[in-house]
């Protein structure tokens, strides 16, 4: 039987979570492994609305992937192409630019920015992404490249992390997004991402992103082969991280999406696993102010209950997303501003626009100014 909030088993750990004690990683296996969906949801809501109240924020961003064409091959990825793939693409300058001004057209404050390690690309190409895009538009925050592809980019340049950093902040780079950490445990990374950077490579590079006053995401992609232990060791290494550097602004639970993908014998976790890891993450990762509900991932209905499950955010109005969709995901490419408002207020927390730095965004339609920044509101 899972155990309910009411249960003398559940007792430590409610305490704990009611006093404000940090969880160690036997709770997190109690949590995970035992622990019933609604008394995870519960003790996971408390925390949430402890820390943001009824709010719940998005971003208006657009997202650019510059090329799939990856000398990885992720057995978990359906966007990777081989250079001579029918799909393979890699966008010129002047398709950066239709994009970043489609993204200014629309309103958006944000550009995502990840894609493959081209091998016939070299760092200045990389580098010329983030000029191209902050010269056309220098007032959208570019939140650009995980550690993986910063560590190739020291590899190709046989230059230090801090360096490649340095340069593309120099270019226009603002933060960093969260992926690439998959699950940490090296036994995990064997069977998913055998060749890709290993965790202490994706630990060094946030490390020194926060030490050169970047601030970065950080995800967890779960539904695969990893269990229960590798989950609550993923979430501690952050944790750990955090207190050192105060780096991190949000995590992200992303669910395995198999389809047109090596591993795509697997089935896609259920609504139920998705909140699980939703309400999992906010209790574990005590010290993180932003839990996201990725919709795009998780579609509409679990985005709107997971803000009921320990999530604050739901990312934003994400135009032109290509990971998920080329592995199945069947939401939208994008939402409008007012389609978001109502998922949120049909949920019934507050929207709130925020920008990448979780500043309030003051909008007159397209146009907008950088408000104050929103934890302090909050009191996070
Ligand atoms: O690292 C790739 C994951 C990540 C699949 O920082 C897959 O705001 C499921 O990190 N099924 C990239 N997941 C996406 C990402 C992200 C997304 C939204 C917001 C932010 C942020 C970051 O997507 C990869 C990998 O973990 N991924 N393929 C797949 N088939």
């Amino acid at each position: 039987m899972p155990i309910r909030l009411t249960d003398p088993a559940a007792q430590p750990v409610v305490d704990k979570v009611h006093a404000g004690e940090r969880l160690s990683f036997e709770d997190g296996l109690l949590l995970d492994e035992q622990f019933d969906l609604q008394a995870l949801g519960q003790l996971a809501n408390t925390v949430r609305e402890r820390r943001n109240g009824n709010l719940a924020f998005y971003n208006t961003n657009i997202h650019l992937n510059p090329t799939n064409v990856c000398v990885y091959r992720c057995r978990f990825c359906a966007f990777r192409a081989d250079l001579r793939d029918d799909k393979a693409y890699t966008f010129t300058d002047d398709m950066l630019r239709e994009r970043v001004l489609e993204g200014r057209a629309g309103g958006a404050t944000e550009i995502h920015v990840v894609g493959g390690l081209h091998h016939r690309k070299s760092f200045d190409w990389y580098l010329n992404v983030i000029r191209v895009i902050h010269e056309t538009c220098p007032e959208i925050h570019i939140k650009a490249w995980t550690p993986v592809e910063i560590n190739w980019f020291s590899f190709i340049t046989k230059k230090p992390v801090r360096w490649v950093l340095e340069q593309l902040v120099e270019a226009g780079l603002g933060s960093m997004p969260g992926g690439g950490a998959e699950i940490f445990a090296e036994e995990v990374r064997r069977e998913i991402c055998e060749h890709k950077a290993d965790s202490d490579v994706w630990f060094d590079v946030h490390r020194t992103a926060h030490q050169l006053g970047l601030r970065s995401n950080a995800t967890m992609l779960y539904g695969h082969v990893e269990q229960a232990r590798h989950r609550i060791d993923h979430l501690l290494r952050l944790r750990n991280l955090q207190d050192e550097t105060g780096g991190f602004q949000t995590f992200i639970p992303l669910a395995f999406h198999p389809e047109n993908t090596e591993l795509a014998n697997i089935e896609k976790a259920d609504i139920m696993f998705d909140l699980r890891m939703i309400a999992l993450s906010r209790l574990m990762l005590d010290n993180f102010d932003h839990i996201k509900a990725y919709w795009i991932m998780l579609g509409q209905q679990t985005a709107q209950l997971a803000l009921s499950y320990g999530a604050d955010d739901i990312d934003g109005t994400v135009v032109h997303e290509l990971i998920y969709h080329d592995a199945g995901a069947e939401t939208p490419e994008g939402m409008t501003v007012e389609q978001i408002h109502r998922l949120i207020r049909e949920a019934g927390r507050e929207p709130v626009e925020r920008d990448t730095l979780y500043r309030r965004v003051i909008r007159n339609g397209r146009e907008w100014t950088i408000g104050e920044p929103l934890s302090t509101m909050t009191g996070a």
